[in-house]
């Protein structure tokens, strides 16, 4: 047990030079911190967004809508350099109120729409076009429940351990031991039930598992945190089995690269336009604005 402890104050205040790597862009209010509108391109569908996890989820999901031959699923996705503070831009905020990528907007309803929270994204957009959500209520309701696992889990993945094992300038024995039992507690929650089950909730691929294998998938084949000795992943076998499928997918490989900007540029599609996008790359095409 560490014995560096901390007497809180009574009145916590806000100390802009301690933290940890995301130091620059954590602060206690919310709001725009400057003018900019969002710009907009061609499709209905506009995404801003990062190919962190949680932007990730909704990239995969557009790319299945089109790989399943629903083309009024064309989508543009900007990035939003959340390191730069772009998630505080009026525009943004004006998409997203919480200032988190990612935000989706959708012109083609009779006044725009937006969507925020990944969730709600991908909820939304397998109503709009009845797919990788079960009709059956049973299963949609089982669906849904995955669905919102992820949702009050990961943050314990990504605040939590990732957050004390990686990020935080001085290790704790503390918090790192307290989310290494939760990480775990959760892998074998979700290896039991992928021993039972193709798919996280049944035999049909959903949203569920669009929403958990960029978190759970990306822990069980060590891509975050290098965590995956500490965690010992390769022990959830099921886990490894359904990581290693859902990767196999081309929809999932285009859904990766889309708004990446770091890794191997083999990998990266900093802003997609149009499908064909991924075979000519357009990095370079980028205006200095974009
Ligand atoms: N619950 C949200 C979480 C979104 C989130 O945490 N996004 C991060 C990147 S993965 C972000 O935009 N962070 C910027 C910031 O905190 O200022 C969701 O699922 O959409």
């Amino acid at each position: 047990m560490s014995d560096n402890t901390y007497v809180p104050p009574k009145i916590w205040t806000w100390d802009q030079e301690s933290g940890s790597k995301f130091a620059n862009i954590n602060r206690p209010i919310a709001g725009a911190t400057h003018d900019k509108d969002l710009p907009r391109g061609k499709h209905p569908l506009q995404l801003y967004s990062l190919a962190t996890p949680n932007g990730v989820k909704v990239t995969i999901m557009l790319e299945e809508l089109l790989a399943r031959g629903i083309s009024e699923a064309e989508y543009d996705a900007f990035i939003i350099n959340i390191m730069e503070g772009d998630q505080f831009s009026s525009g943004f905020v004006g998409a997203n109120p919480n200032s988190k990528i990612p935000a989706l907007v959708d012109y083609s309803t009779e006044t725009p729409t937006r969507v925020f929270e990944s969730g709600a994204i991908l909820l939304y957009l397998a109503e709009k076009f009845d797919a990788f959500l079960p009709k059956d209520h049973a299963k949609r309701t089982e669906c849904l429940s995955w669905l919102f696992w992820q949702m009050g889990s990961a943050p314990l993945l990504g605040g939590g351990f990732g957050h004390f094992y990686a990020y935080a300038p001085e290790k704790y024995e503390y918090p790192i031991n307290r989310y290494a039992m939760e990480i775990k507690r959760q892998l074998d929650v979700l290896d039991r039930q992928l021993a039972e089950n193709q798919y996280i909730s049944g035999d049909e691929y959903t949203i569920a598992d669009m929403a958990i294998w960029p978190w759970y998938g990306a822990l069980a084949a060590n891509k975050v945190y290098e965590a995956g000795e500490f965690l010992q992943v390769q022990d959830y076998k099921n886990v490894q089995r359904w990581t290693s499928e859902i990767n196999d997918r081309k929809a999932v490989k285009r859904g990766k690269m889309v708004n990446r900007s770091w890794g191997d540029p083999s990998g990266q599609l900093l802003e997609r336009h149009d499908a064909s996008d991924f075979e000519t790359r357009t990095q370079d095409k980028l205006s200095p604005e974009s």
